[in-house]
């Protein structure tokens, strides 16, 4: 275990190698500590919720893996994500998906929700600092199907619009409650295994209801919509692509949510960033990380995620991005997949508000690219992880690797008993 000492000696060198490059490290630590990550509940259970236990996952999404001590109720999701955040410095959010209500053993239909089953969960966020976010679930239910908002049989279609509005409903009592907006994000399905003989049809059909879903104004929450690439069983047409959210969001000023692994897996995400800013009001994230496809492997320090990074802190954006998370991995202690890839998205922060951006710019704008190139490349080996190290110390959360032996502790004792 590195001791605090080292800890201290380490970041006052790493403090002058900084001045030299013309960055502040405490300034850096500072904006650090302004950074929430919204953790998605979901990482916990392998997306199963707590509505129709033991049904199966559909959608179109899948986890892979049964890695003992999945959390089988609200209470054990709750100590393990308490858990997780105890290994993961500053102040967080946790996003919940409709399925994870506290239904009290009782039957109540995605078109019956309501703000009353959110209500334990928003008095436990109180009581632990926790600010939340929210989701619609249009997957794994009897009447999920290919197409729900876009579905052109009129039952199926109201069905999701009601749940879908009533997802809203609650949101907007999360964010009253909070005294901060909640972010509601909504992602469907929808889509084909085949392409359609109509693809405007759906998209139409979509647009429709989505209209009547927004109709209502609420000040405490924010709408965001996910597009995604393709889904399992839905290869051939997804009917909320990119274009499609991207224009409803630019024309309806809605906030369009980018899922790192939703895009074909050599398009830049950190590229869209600042095209996004300029057409909309904000930007929400999934972190995930795509192997070969939508994979939703536990995200990485990567270069990837690096990139996406500093184009947000070089875009002075921060205000205006918010950071969720999106990944699930049933193969590895859970909570462990929680803390790699908070760590990993909060590192890749640490480099990019470390980064002199004034310099590279000045080299720019004068046209001096070898410069340019040349520190670009000199910035890898600043040591950047010692001012992330003191992050860490600072906010009483363990340095370095510390945090494999607390975790392989809270198995021995509790989630290797789950069976
Ligand atoms: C699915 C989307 C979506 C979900 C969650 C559970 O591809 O990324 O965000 O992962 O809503
Ligand atoms: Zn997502």
């Amino acid at each position: 275990m590195i001791k605090d000492s080292l800890v201290y000696k380490a970041f006052e060198v790493a403090a002058e190698r900084y001045v030299a490059v013309g960055v502040d490290v405490n300034k850096a630590l500072e904006e650090m500590k302004q950074i929430s990550l919204s953790l998605h509940c979901w990482q916990a259970d392998d997306v199963s919720g707590f509505e129709n236990q033991g049904g199966s996952l559909t959608g179109g999404i899948q986890v892979t893996g049964n890695y003992p001590g999945r959390a089988r109720s609200i209470d054990e999701l709750r100590d393990d994500v308490l858990k997780a955040k105890s290994f993961i410095p500053g102040k967080h959010r946790l996003n919940l998906h409709e399925i994870y209500g506290d239904f009290q053993g009782k039957k109540v239909d995605r078109d019956e929700v309501e703000p009353q089953h959110f209500e334990s969960w928003m008095q436990w966020a109180k009581e632990n600092d926790f600010k939340l976010d929210f989701n619609s679930t249009s997957f794994s239910h009897p009447k999920s199907g290919d197409l729900t908002l876009a579905n052109p049989d009129d039952r199926i279609r109201n069905f999701w619009i009601e749940h879908t509005k009533r997802c809203r409903r609650i949101s907007e009592e999360m964010g009253k409650f909070q005294g901060d907006p909640c972010m509601m994000n909504l992602w469907i399905h929808d889509g084909s295994k085949e392409v359609p003989a109509s693809r405007i049809k759906y998209r139409r059909i979509l647009e429709q209801s989505l209209d009547e879903i927004f109709a209502t104004e609420y000040k405490n929450m924010k709408d965001c919509i996910e597009a995604k690439l393709f889904g399992i069983g839905l290869e051939s047409y997804t009917v909320g692509s990119y274009d499609f959210y991207l224009g409803y969001g630019a024309k309806k000023n809605k906030i369009v949510t980018l899922d790192t692994g939703h895009f074909h897996l050599t398009e830049s995400i950190a590229d869209k960033v600042s095209s996004l800013l300029l057409f909309t009001l904000e930007i929400m994230l999934h972190v995930s990380r795509p192997v070969r496809w939508d994979s939703d492997h536990v995200v990485i320090l990567s270069d990837d995620l690096l990139d996406l990074a500093r184009e947000i802190i070089r875009c002075d954006a921060l205000d205006r991005v918010h950071i969720g998370l999106d990944y699930f991995d049933a193969t590895i202690n859970r909570i462990g997949a929680y803390v790699i890839g908070s760590r990993a998205t909060q590192k890749a922060f640490m480099q990019a508000l470390l980064e002199p951006v004034g310099l590279l710019r000045q080299y720019e704008d004068e046209g001096k690219y070898f410069e340019r190139l040349a520190l670009q490349e000199e910035l890898k080996s600043l040591p950047w992880s010692a001012v992330w190290d003191m992050f860490c110390l600072q906010n009483d959360v363990p340095v370095g690797e510390a945090y494999i032996r607390e975790i392989e502790r809270y198995e021995q004792a509790v989630t290797s008993k789950r069976v």
